[in-house]
């Protein structure tokens, strides 16, 4: 087989990637380890930035997206009790949108179904071969056959614990990681939100997140130490310590109901540089990891993905490779002010195990400082809708 770009993974990254360049004439097939089905399962993601739903309306698939997406003006953030509102349109000017990203692989899934273009799910020991050279294969085993793929480029879509990363030689990349000590524990309930906006809330219990998917679906987290396990977490033992966590009102306006999920994701901050070997583009989750309290991981995997795209479509279209030549740099620019982002976010709001009580004051003061301050509101509010592309 050939084509002219092998995208191995089919979460947001790969199958908004493959979207574009099949729109742009570009030849691409896709290689997914796992089933569309379980693909699908994973709860992740549920804020778009507006430059993600630029690109996803780019991508033509922004339809269900604006028929259900929830736009927000706003979040809260809640410190020991106390609410204070960040009011991303007034200090912006730019809204975010609550849309999940199962939604997202949906549309796209459909989107490329539709078109038709190749993807082979359950593909199975995907290898790279020659990327730094001028003729990249990618081989795999699908329905217990061995296949090989000739292409000019490869796509590493494939997340943290995939095979691209890896296969680059040790020496040729550098990572950059800080492990939280504390993961999230987070659940789906079809009962309406208990605000009309995003709760982050941090209390002496620890830290606590009331979001959505729709007005009849919520989505909640509250931080958890690394050796929890689900299993010990009832639905009633998770709404109690859920309620205790954010302020009385909110508290208030929780309706508990059975889970339809319920799981824990570790926190990590991670990037990897540089994102380019030869012909290997790593992008989203394959080249950087984000704790999730500043709504950054999926939004990263899009620009990402509009950097690579327009790379491309520049080699292909102009016989340019100055894009290509600049992913990286461009990339990882807005990558590590989202990873900073991310990390700010992540210190002040959480219960760190080892925090002293000079930590605990900062923390406090620098909550306070937001609730005084129009130049640290609008510092998080420019960082919360997406700084430009
Ligand atoms: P993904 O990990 O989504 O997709 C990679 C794909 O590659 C997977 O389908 C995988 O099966 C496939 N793959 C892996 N190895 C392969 C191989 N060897 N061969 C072929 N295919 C292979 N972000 C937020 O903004 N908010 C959140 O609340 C949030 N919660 C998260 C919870 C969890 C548990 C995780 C893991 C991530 C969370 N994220 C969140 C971040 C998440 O949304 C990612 O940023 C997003 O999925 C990135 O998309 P991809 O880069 O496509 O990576
Ligand atoms: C979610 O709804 O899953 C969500 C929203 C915002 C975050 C993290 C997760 O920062």
């Amino acid at each position: 087989m050939r084509t002219q770009v092998v995208i191995v993974g089919a979460g947001p990254s790969g199958l908004l990637l493959g979207q574009l360049l099949s729109r742009q004439g570009i030849d691409n097939v896709i290689l997914e380890r796992k089933s569309a089905d379980y693909v699908l399962s994973r709860i992740r993601a549920g804020v778009l930035e507006p430059g993600t739903v630029d690109l996803l309306n780019e991508a033509g698939v922004g339809q269900r997206l604006a028929e259900e997406g929830l736009p927000h003006d706003g979040f809260s953030l809640a410190f020991e009790g106390r609410l204070q509102r960040v009011d991303l349109k007034g200090l912006t000017g730019k809204q975010v949108t609550v849309y999940g990203q199962t939604e997202v692989t949906q549309d796209l899934m459909d989107a490329r179904q539709a078109a038709g273009t190749a993807s082979f799910y359950e593909a199975e020991d995907v290898q790279l071969h020659d990327f730094e050279g001028a003729s990249p294969r990618v081989s795999f085993t699908f329905e217990g056959r061995r296949h090989e793929i000739a292409c000019d480029f490869i796509a590493g879509c494939d997340g943290f614990h995939g095979i691209c990363r890896a296969s680059v030689p040790a020496g040729a990349i550098e990572t950059f990681e800080r492990v939280y000590p504390f993961g999230w524990l987070g659940l789906l309930v079809d009962q309406p939100p208990a605000a009309h906006e995003l709760v982050y809330a941090s209390s002496p219990f620890g830290f606590a997140l009331c979001s959505m998917r729709s007005q009849t679906r919520s989505r909640y987290y509250v931080q958890v130490p690394l050796d929890e396990k689900v299993e010990a977490w009832s639905d009633q033992r998770f709404f109690d310590e859920l309620r205790r966590r954010v302020p009385e009102e909110v508290a208030a306006a929780v309706t508990a109901g059975p889970s339809l999920e319920k799981s824990i994701a570790p926190l990590r901050s991670f990037v990897a540089e540089p994102l380019r070997f030869g012909r290997l583009f790593l992008a989203g989750d394959a080249g950087h990891i984000v704790p999730p309290t500043g709504a950054k991981g999926l939004n990263l995997a899009a620009s990402d993905v509009h950097y690579l795209f327009e790379a491309l479509r520049e080699h292909y279209a102009e016989h340019s490779n100055a894009g290509l030549d600049a992913y990286s740099g461009r990339a990882l620019a807005r990558v590590w002010k989202a990873v900073r982002f991310s990390w700010s976010m992540t210190n002040l709001l959480h219960l760190f195990p080892e925090a002293s009580a000079f930590d605990q004051r900062i923390r406090r003061a620098e909550f306070d400082y937001l609730t005084q301050s129009q130049a640290a509101l609008t510092s998080v509010a420019e960082n919360y809708v997406g700084l430009p592309y």
